[in-house]
């Protein structure tokens, strides 16, 4: 029974997912679903990309959070809209949320929209929301285990943004062994070292994201 419900979850999810990347193949939009552990540093990375392509890509966010706008504010400061979703609870974002929030985003004139998801390495991994790829940001104080201990989440990434590289050395984690580890859940993942504190690592990200959603059009 409970099975028979959790597909019938997923294959709601699965069809607004699917009306969602419609919509942004149709409008030539770019949707990356940004997903990691609390604290690694999202918000933090997509303020900075927002400002470091303000003249090459116009960016709108979705922020998913259990409660406050925080985020969403953090982003507005850049100068970007941003929609917040307040889940009151719920670990994941929902394509329906997400095909809601779409709405009240200016998408005539946006080139990218980045759906920050709920915190945590688990649940959002489970749910497409018609992304065109999902990003998934591990920072360098959580340790290097963690592609093997959440292997689920880290196949489904096509960039693994490693964050925090300028508290190496005071922390205990390998880079090279999270590449290798990556690459063997998905041979093609792409990997960023950054800190989007310092800035370093930032410009190779940049000109990634530029080259995925191609040309304006
Ligand atoms: N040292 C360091 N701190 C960072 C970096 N990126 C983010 N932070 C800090 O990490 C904390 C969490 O960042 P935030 O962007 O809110 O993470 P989120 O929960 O994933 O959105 C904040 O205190 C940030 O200032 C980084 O590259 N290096
Ligand atoms: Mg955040």
């Amino acid at each position: 029974m409970k099975i028979s419900i959790q597909k019938r979850i997923l294959d709601a999810n699965d069809q607004a997912a699917a009306a969602n990347a419609a919509f942004f193949t149709q409008r030539k939009i770019l949707c990356l679903n940004m997903i990691s552990s609390p604290g690694s540093g999202k918000t933090t990375i997509l303020s900075r990309t927002i400002e470091g392509l303000k003249d090459r890509v116009r960016i709108g966010v979705i922020e998913g959070d259990l409660k406050t706008d925080l985020d969403a504010q953090r982003i507005r400061r850049t100068g970007a809209p941003a929609i917040q979703i307040e889940t009151s609870g719920a670990c994941h974002l929902t394509a329906l949320q997400v095909s809601a929030a779409v709405k009240e985003l200016p998408t005539d004139s946006l080139d990218v929209i980045v759906i920050e998801n709920v915190g945590n390495l688990v649940c959002p991994s489970a749910f497409e929301l018609g992304e065109s790829a999902r990003v998934v940001v591990l920072s360098t104080a959580e340790g290097d285990d963690k592609p093997v201990k959440y292997p689920g989440t880290f196949a489904k990434a096509s960039i693994v943004l490693i964050n925090k590289i300028d508290l190496l050395g005071h922390v205990d984690f390998d880079v090279a062994k999270v590449q290798r580890d990556a690459k063997v859940l998905n041979p093609n993942v792409k990997i960023f070292a950054v800190s989007a504190r310092t800035g370093e690592g930032l410009p190779d990200w940049y000109d990634y994201l530029v080259s995925l959603r191609g040309p304006r059009g």
